[in-house]
Parts: C-alpha cells; sequence; structure tokens
C-alpha cells in the first residue's frame, strides 16, 4: 500500500531521526530528504487513512493560493482557520490587546478595513504564484505561463512555479514550506489516449505528522485540477521533503497512527470543469469512498 511510504518515513523519524532543537522551541527528530511517489492514474486521492485527514480545509488552501489572494478574510469566509495565528500574533503585538481568536476572526471577517488592515499575511503563496514582482514592477503569474506552456510546449524542462522570492521573504507571515511545483509531460508520442501529467513538490520543511497529510491532499488536488485544465490524464505525484522531522510533542500520536493498517486510498472526482484554474470551489471536489481509522489530534508548533 502507497501509505506505507509515509508510514516508514514516520517509523524511520521515531527510530533514527537526528534529535534537535528548532525554531519553535518544541524540538524534533528530523531526517533531510525524503521521497514519496503516488500513482494518481487510477483516479486515485491519497487522503491517508491510519488517521481521518481534513482534506477539505486542505483542498480549500489550495483553492485560495490559485486566486492570487493573501488576505485571510477569503480563508475565513470559508470557515478555514489555518493561517490565523500570524495576523493574530501581530495585531496582539501591535494593540497590546488581548483579544481572543475568535473575535479576532469575527472582525476580520465583517470589517472589510479592519481585515485590509490586519489580516494581510504579505506576500505568500498566492503572491508569488499569481503575481511575482520584478525589478521592473512587472507582475507574473507563473500558474498563467504554467498552463499556457503545458498546451503548447508539453515537452519542456522548465515547467514550474516557485514562492521562494528572495527578495520579499521577510515581509512574508511563513516562508513557503512547499516551494517549487515542477511539471512533466509523458506519453505525448503514444498513439492513442491522453497524455500524463506528473508534478514534482520540492518541500523545504515538513511536519510529518500534522503537515505531510494535509500538503499531499492539497497537492494531489492540484495536479487533478491543473491536468483537467489542460485535457491530460493524471500521472504521478512526488514529493520531495528537505528537513522532514516528528516533532517530539507528536511521538504517541505517530505510535498510535503506526499500529494502525492503510485501507484503500479514496478517488477523486472533479464533478465540473472550470473555464480557469482560479474558477474551483470545493464542492467541484467529490472523494468517493473514503475511509479511515479516528482522528489524532495532536497541538501545532507556530
Ligand atoms: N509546515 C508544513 N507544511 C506546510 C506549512 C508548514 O509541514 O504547508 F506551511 C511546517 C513545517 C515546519 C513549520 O514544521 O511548519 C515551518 O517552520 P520553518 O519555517 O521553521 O521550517
Amino acid at each position: 500500500h502507497p501509505e506505507y511510504q509515509y508510514l516508514d518515513i514516520m517509523s524511520h523519524l521515531l527510530e533514527k531521526g537526528d534529535r534537535r532543537m528548532d525554531r519553535t522551541g518544541e524540538g524534533t527528530l528530523s531526517t533531510f530528504g525524503a521521497m514519496m511517489r503516488f500513482d494518481l492514474s487510477d483516479g486515485s486521492f491519497p487522503a491517508f487513512t491510519t488517521k481521518k485527514v481534513f482534506w477539505k480545509t486542505a483542498v480549500k488552501e489550495m483553492l485560495w493560493f490559485l486566486t492570487g489572494q493573501t488576505n485571510i478574510q477569503s480563508l475565513l469566509k470559508e470557515n478555514v482557520k489555518i493561517w490565523t495565528d500570524w495576523p493574530l500574533a501581530a495585531y496582539r503585538k501591535a494593540t497590546g490587546e488581548e483579544i481572543s481568536q475568535d473575535l479576532f476572526e469575527k472582525r476580520v471577517l465583517e470589517d472589510d478595513a479592519f481585515a485590509a488592515k490586519w489580516g494581510d499575511l504579505g506576500p505568500v503563496y498566492g503572491k508569488q504564484w499569481r503575481r511575482w514582482l520584478d525589478r521592473n514592477g512587472v507582475e507574473h503569474d507563473q500558474i498563467g505561463a504554467l498552463i499556457h506552456s503545458l498546451k503548447t510546449n508539453p515537452t519542456s524542462r522548465r515547467m514550474l512555479f516557485h514562492a521562494w522570492n528572495v527578495g520579499e521573504i521577510d515581509q512574508m507571515a511563513l516562508p513557503p514550506c512547499h516551494m517549487t511545483y515542477q511539471f512533466h509531460v509523458s506519453g505525448l508520442q503514444r498513439g492513442s489516449g491522453r497524455p500524463q501529467l506528473s508534478m514534482l513538490v520540492n518541500q523545504r520543511s515538513c511536519d510529518i505528522f500534522l503537515g505531510a497529510p494535509f500538503n499531499i491532499c492539497q497537492q494531489a488536488a492540484l495536479l487533478a485540477m491543473v491536468a483537467q485544465q489542460v485535457q491530460m490524464d493524471r500521472g504521478e505525484l512526488i514529493w520531495v521533503g528537505g528537513d522532514t522531522h516528528l516533532y517530539l510533542n507528536h511521538l504517541d500520536q505517530a505510535k498510535e497512527q503506526l499500529a494502525r493498517k492503510p485501507m484503500p486510498f479514496p478517488k477523486l472526482v472533479l464533478t465540473r470543469q472550470p473555464d480557469e484554474i482560479d474558477g474551483y470551489r470545493i464542492d467541484d471536489f467529490e472523494v468517493v469512498g473514503y475511509q479511515s481509522h479516528d482522528r489524532i489530534d495532536a497541538p501545532v508548533a507556530v
């Protein structure tokens, strides 16, 4: 079962991970350089099954990246709260007000001026993907260019987009974790059938327990969307991790998960084909036959 690639990384970290302090102060067991490959050509969706994965939240975040937005207001409208910590901390620090997360989110949702002032994350993923600013002040739509290249020059070895904009990292709430997405088309000269689109993601830093299951779902969703837009079949999702780590306060959870047996992956069906890559809505994603073991909660290191 392909999920063992993930479980094997986790058990390797438990047994042989390098114990080290990290930015969050939590400490990790870490390894450098890890890979997982998922064959998605049969329509399968790699939502891990050894714990319940909240794939809709993950896909909603990906849809938000694709629109180019960087304000949490649009995420909160979709009830996604994963980016609130950063603006909330900045607001508390600047004003000294001990506002609760709920109240802060309510104000961002209801007050556009407040959202504009306090809800923005800086030039994070969406900005770089859709509006990378060059030294001449020209904005580059990397996603648009990628789709154009897939349609017109699919053997290109230059089909990628990148979020690590060196000159703007200091303005971002969090420097990008999943940094480059490279695409590859095979089967172009086969007599029949559609070509296959594969995608290789380079993720410089990965929280294996909380981050990876989430990231893999959103990346598989992206591959499915791009493939649909360029009329290709889904190929492989190849995930490469740099510093791949298990936080020390996730060890019991990891052991619990490792004692479980994977179930078959569900399938992903896109129920509609929007005209544009940023035209998808969460209702367009139908994940069929997702069975999993129970959720396992763990604290996020911020
Ligand atoms: N992290 C992920 N996936 C993500 C994301 C963050 O695993 O999509 F945004 C984790 C990796 C790391 C932390 O544990 O968040 C980021 O910290 P740093 O910037 O110090 O690597």
